[in-house]
């Protein structure tokens, strides 16, 4: 079994791994690389999202330790990708750009089945600013007042691809997002979800993806998302990153939410992203799971 020195970063959530040369792991024999992957994945479930310094992975390398936590997302609709590369997506912004992430959301929470992770390599970083934070909602569930936990148990909410729709119309008007909204879906899911692997309860709502409490009108979903969108602001649920060239993070969809601090508008900024769809784990973990509670 390998032991991973990790080290956490915030009560919340969020923890650096220390000591470990990614790509040596990697490219050692096949049994070590799987052992390393599976120590990973479990700090991962721990801790929610996990920092790593100093590892100049290549793209080859990105992309096999993304194939070694589960199957690969598909092309996401916006990105542009690596040229010899289609698994990893490039976050090039340039001076003077918008950058779309300064929100707080989930990766792809309006598909019906969201992807498992990412793997975020940093590969040109402005000398200041351009952090990026991840909140714990599961510390957002715990943070709230019980009668209100249990007020929201029955509640489901209508997530949707939310400010995809600017580039949509930019490329193609009233048409444009029509076709985007169709092609991209919605997903409905419960404001209290659970997750698959901890069982753990948290909240599943984002700023970015979700307005419609499902059976409300427009002014009650208001008051309620509000809420909640306040409690994700508060640092108590929050870790922060600041990033240098050649840093990774992987965060676990299921329970976080991150937002990219768009601070930097007279720099570049370049991340490569390799998102993982599926978790290889998970049935293994379930059936763990089943065992230890009979
Ligand atoms: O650029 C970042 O730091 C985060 C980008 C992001 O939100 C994403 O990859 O989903």
């Amino acid at each position: 079994m390998t032991e991973l020195q990790v080290e956490r970063w915030s009560p919340a959530l969020g923890a650096e791994v220390l000591d470990l040369d990614l790509a040596a792991a990697l490219t050692a024999d096949a049994e070590m690389a799987a052992a390393t992957v599976e120590a990973i994945y479990d700090e991962l479930i721990e801790h929610q999202v996990l920092f790593f310094r100093d590892q100049p992975l290549t793209p080859e390398l990105h992309v096999r330790l993304g194939t070694l936590l589960g199957d690969l997302a598909p092309r996401h609709h916006s990105y542009a990708t690596l040229p010899e590369h289609a698994d990893v997506a490039v976050l090039d912004w340039q001076p003077g750009d918008r950058p779309d992430a300064s929100e707080w959301h989930s990766d792809m929470t309006f598909r019906e089945k969201p992807p498992f992770a990412s793997i975020l390599k940093a590969v040109i970083i402005p000398p200041v600013g351009g952090d990026t934070l991840w909140a714990s909602m599961y510390s957002v569930y715990e943070s709230l007042d019980p009668g209100f936990r249990s007020d929201l148990e029955g509640m489901q909410i209508c997530h949707d691809p939310g400010q995809f729709r600017n580039g949509a119309y930019a490329a193609a008007g009233n048409q444009g997002i029509t076709d985007m909204m169709a092609s991209a879906g919605s997903a409905v899911w419960p404001i209290v979800s659970h997750h698959p692997v901890t069982g753990r309860p948290y909240i599943n709502l984002s700023e970015s993806n979700s307005r419609w409490i499902m059976g409300t009108g427009a002014g009650e979903s208001q008051r309620i998302v509000n809420y909640l969108l306040d409690a994700i602001n508060r640092p108590d649920h929050q870790v922060r990153l600041r990033w240098k060239p050649d840093t990774i993070a992987i965060w676990d969809n299921r329970g976080s939410q991150h937002y990219a601090v768009a601070d930097y508008s007279a720099y570049r900024r370049v991340m490569h992203r390799v998102a993982v769809d599926t978790d290889r784990r998970l049935e293994q973990r379930l059936a763990d799971r089943a065992a230890a509670t009979t």
